[in-house]
């Protein structure tokens, strides 16, 4: 079968590949190096593109990693391109075949793209924008006058050795005049190796220039073939970069690696070697590269350039001049590789197959990139899922812990409801001794007054009112302390058995911390008023005292007096201090209990609350408990996505095969 033939018969392959993945509805999908969205529309036109468009080459690498220079040496002969030690090409340069006179044509950005530029600068790059305006304005070259809407026209050039330089090379270095409004740079040139060809010399993806870097991204993808420039001592970590999000859809026949710079390794040999061992690390296999199949050509831009000038009897720069003087030897082997027939015999003569492996490799994408993302679900997913469980779990937890301790609730009432009880019955219990005893002090003092009075009736009646009341105030004075000190007492239990009721709050997960607050009722005044009321008056109690005593004084020994007093006093002094008794056991009992009572409350109401919190939190499980029904079925839903990708990424593998 002729060539061309087994060409169309792969491009009809390609086609139906196409088809496949539209009827798969895998389309659209955000590309995985850029994250751009390819649909059905894109993906056809790229495919157009690659199989009828101009054979594009782009020109990769870092930052003066000397693509430039390697154009020149290979394509002009001559310095046409300007390089430079500090970076240069800060623009697109398209290198394109047509007959006549060599022609450039530099395109400006427009306001819509000036604006995206300065909006993406940081304020560093802002200020060395400004100073490069700066030096333009200077050389008459206004930015108003170039950044329009609708774009200003192109500029076009036919010395380019001597006008390019005005629109490529930096107006720091002197040279650069338009350079900072200038979007591309298209270079046509009547040169027979490029029929047919396109050259994109692209500005490098670590371009801070947003559209520079991600107009080189758009030409990675779109371009046939790639050749990548590499300094001699290898590949850097912005490299490596490169290789991870590009080359994954570039097959191994449209790539080729320059190791430029040979010349500036003494032992460059060893460099060379280092290089070509990279297939065996793992983190290139993991992306296919620098395997058997890869073309690495170890090569040196400016001794051949230098050369082919030499050989035309082409002026040198100075720093050629420089390089030849001091660093390249006169008889330096600059192309050991012979890199224009590797690239004539990898890129140029199956262009057929690169066009067609580039397509196959863009289908391809397709599925990698929905795979990329169909991960990315799964690993959502299952996040997700985790996280409900997590939270799942919290409430149950709070509900199980609240749950087992409602039971307990009521009993912890009670419980404390005795404990309490208990507690101040045994203090009113004290309350009453110490009572009692101070009656029994009174009484004692009586009578003691009552034998200083030797029985008669005018001293008894002077004297046992007086010791009345000083017996009373001295006795109560001391129940008063005792009962402040009972009250103290009480609210101190009271106290505990709020902590109480806080920790088994806190057990119960009701809150997190203490928050039962005790409602002060404050009964002092009560006491001293209870106290105060206790009526024992002297004056009154002896009125009840005298037909009887004259009766007896008749008949009863003097020493008799004393004892009949207060037998006569006695009754109406218990009288009194069980009125007192009962006016303080009232007090404490109906306040404190109202103040147990609050607590009890209180902690009731806490309880309630948790509950009513609960039953929310209840509703919130099963909502989660849905929610992870939901999350499981979209997990199982993108596993076996999963399975069908990969199952069509090898069907589709297998249906394109190898290419011609
Ligand atoms: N010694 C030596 N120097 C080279 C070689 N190729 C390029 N250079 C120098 O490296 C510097 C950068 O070269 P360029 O060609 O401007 O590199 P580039 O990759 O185009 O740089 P940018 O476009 O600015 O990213 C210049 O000073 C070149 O003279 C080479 O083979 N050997
Ligand atoms: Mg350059």
């Amino acid at each position: 079968m002729a060539l061309k033939e087994e060409i169309e018969k792969y491009w009809k392959k390609v086609d139906e590949g196409f088809d496949k993945i539209v009827e798969s509805g895998v389309l659209p999908v955000g590309n995985e190096a850029d994250g751009t969205l390819v649909t059905k529309e894109s993906l056809r036109t790229e495919l157009d593109g690659l199989r009828k468009g101009v054979y594009t080459i782009a020109v990769c690498g870092g930052v003066k990693a000397g693509k430039s220079t390697l154009l020149n040496s290979l394509i002009f002969g001559d310095s046409v391109l300007p390089a430079f030690d500090t970076p240069m090409t800060a623009k697109l340069t398209f290198i394109r075949h047509a007959k006549g006179a060599p022609k450039f044509e530099a395109e400006f950005y427009d306001k819509d793209e000036w604006k995206q530029i300065v909006d993406s600068c940081s304020d560093e790059e802002r200020k060395e924008l400004s100073d490069r305006l700066e030096i333009c304005a200077g050389k008459g070259v206004l930015k108003n006058g170039y950044i329009c809407s609708p774009r200003r026209p192109p500029i076009v050039g036919h010395k380019l050795k001597e006008e390019l330089p005005s629109v490529i090379s930096d107006p720091m270095n002197g040279l650069g005049k338009y350079t900072p409004f200038i979007k591309s740079v298209t270079i046509s040139i009547d040169h027979p190796a490029l029929e047919g060809l396109q050259i994109v010399d692209t500005p490098g993806l670590n371009d801070s220039n947003e559209i520079n870097s991600n107009e080189t991204a758009k030409w990675v993808r779109e371009a046939h073939a790639v050749v990548y420039v590499l300094e001699t001592r290898g590949a850097s970590d912005s490299d490596v970069e490169f290789f991870q999000l590009y080359f994954p859809s570039t097959a191994t026949e449209a790539r080729v690696f320059v190791q430029n710079k040979i010349d500036s390794d003494p032992n460059y040999a060893s460099a060379k070697s280092a290089i070509r061992k990279y297939g065996q690390e793992q983190k290139y296999k993991d992306i296919g590269l620098f395997g058997p199949q890869e073309t690495i050509c170890s090569y040196s831009s400016l001794a051949v350039l230098i050369q082919k000038k030499q050989d035309a009897g082409l002026e040198l720069t100075e720093d050629e001049v420089f390089q030849i003087e001091t660093n390249i030897p006169e008889d330096f082997a600059g192309n050991p590789d012979n890199l224009e027939v590797k690239l004539a015999e990898k890129l140029f003569s199956k262009e057929g197959s690169v066009r067609i492996n580039k397509g196959c490799g863009l289908l391809m994408s397709v599925y990698r990139s929905a795979i990329v993302k169909n991960e990315a679900d799964i690993a959502s997913y299952e996040r997700q899922i985790s996280d409900c469980d997590k939270s799942a779990g919290e409430i149950s937890n709070e509900i199980e812990k609240y749950e087992k301790y409602e039971k307990k609730i009521d009993q912890t009432s009670e419980d404390k409801r005795e404990e309490f009880d208990n507690y101040l019955a045994e203090r009113l219990e004290e309350l009453q001794d110490i009572l009692d005893d101070k009656a029994d002090q009174i009484l004692k003092m009586v009578s003691s007054e009552a034998e200083k009075c030797g029985g008669s009736d005018f001293f008894i009646r002077a004297c046992v009112p007086t010791a009345l009341s000083t017996a009373k105030r001295k006795a109560f004075s001391d129940v008063r302390k005792r009962a402040s000190a009972i009250r103290g007492d009480i609210r101190e239990k009271l106290k505990a058995i709020r902590e109480d009721l806080n920790d088994s709050a806190v057990e119960a997960g009701i809150m997190d911390r203490v928050v039962i607050r005790s409602v002060a009722v404050d009964v002092r005044d009560k006491v001293q008023s209870a106290i105060d009321g206790i009526d024992v008056n002297g004056d009154e109690l002896y009125d009840k005292v005298p037909g009887r005593v004259r009766r007896f004084f008749s008949g009863i020994s003097v020493n008799a007096v004393p004892g009949m007093v207060v037998s006569l006093v006695e009754p109406v002094v218990r009288e009194n201090v069980d009125i007192c008794y009962d006016t303080l056991a009232d007090t404490f009992t109906q306040n404190f209990d109202t103040e147990f009572e609050s607590l009890i409350k209180e902690f009731k109401a806490h309880c309630d609350k948790r509950k009513v919190e609960l039953a929310e939190a209840k509703k919130e499980l099963s909502k989660a408990r849905a929610r992870k029904v939901e999350l499981e079925s979209g997990l199982a839903a993108a596993k076996s996505q999963k399975v069908v990708l990969e199952n069509s990424e090898r069907e589709m593998k297998h249906f394109l095969g190898v290419a011609v």
